[in-house]
């Protein structure tokens, strides 16, 4: 099994202005590639993991021989989790959730507002590196939870639909500490269509 680097489907400059070119560039081009490199080394030594895709070996992250769990958590996890980071963002896109996932939305959490608010609280309040996540969980609801690190609610059962970046890599180099504006940024990059995939496939 080899792991695989994706292209993006838009440019480094397609997110202009809320998440800027250099941002892109360093964190698809050196971090994402960085750890989709380590994730294939820690996993080459170990043909009971050949086969397996690189989600399903982080939703079974337990089973993972001790030697490498460690390397393969955080490389993973690493790997995994950008590829959908990037999936979930477009050019023109954002705003509101449309489609099946906004019903849920409405009906898990009120009102799109009621949501944004819960998702952000998330994203700003979770303590230094991680994410912030809207799953489907393992009775079938919406739930917004946080990580640290590279870890994903896949290692607990749940399917992500929608992810953000909270390392301090994701933003600073045009927002430094000002976590919350970057946070505000994302809502205007969100590509719910995506989303709406991921949710109906999570179901
Ligand atoms: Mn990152």
């Amino acid at each position: 099994m080899a792991y695989p680097f994706p292209e993006l489907k838009y440019a480094y400059d397609a997110l202009e202005p809320f998440i800027d070119t250099k941002t892109m560039e360093t964190h698809h081009g050196k971090h994402h590639k960085t750890y989709v490199d380590r994730f294939n080394t820690a996993v080459a030594s170990k043909p009971e993991l050949a086969g397996m895709s690189g989600e399903d070996i982080i939703a079974n992250i337990d089973k993972v021989s001790e030697d490498v769990r460690a390397a393969v958590r955080n490389n993973g996890g690493g790997a995994v989790n950008h590829s959908l980071y990037w999936s979930i963002m477009a050019p023109k896109a954002g705003g509101e959730a449309n489609g099946p996932v906004a019903e849920a939305i409405k009906a898990t959490f009120g009102s799109f507002a009621e949501f944004k608010i819960k998702f952000t609280d998330a994203a700003t309040t979770q303590f230094g590196s991680g994410w912030a996540w809207l799953v489907v969980n393992k009775e079938k609801k919406l739930e917004i939870v946080k990580t640290a690190n590279q870890d994903s609610p896949l290692s607990a059962g749940k399917k992500p639909v929608l992810l953000i970046d909270v390392w301090e890599h994701a933003y600073y180099l045009k927002y430094q500490n000002r976590r919350p504006e970057y946070i505000e940024a994302f809502y205007n990059v969100i590509n719910w269509e995506k989303v709406n995939e991921l949710y109906l496939a999570a179901k």
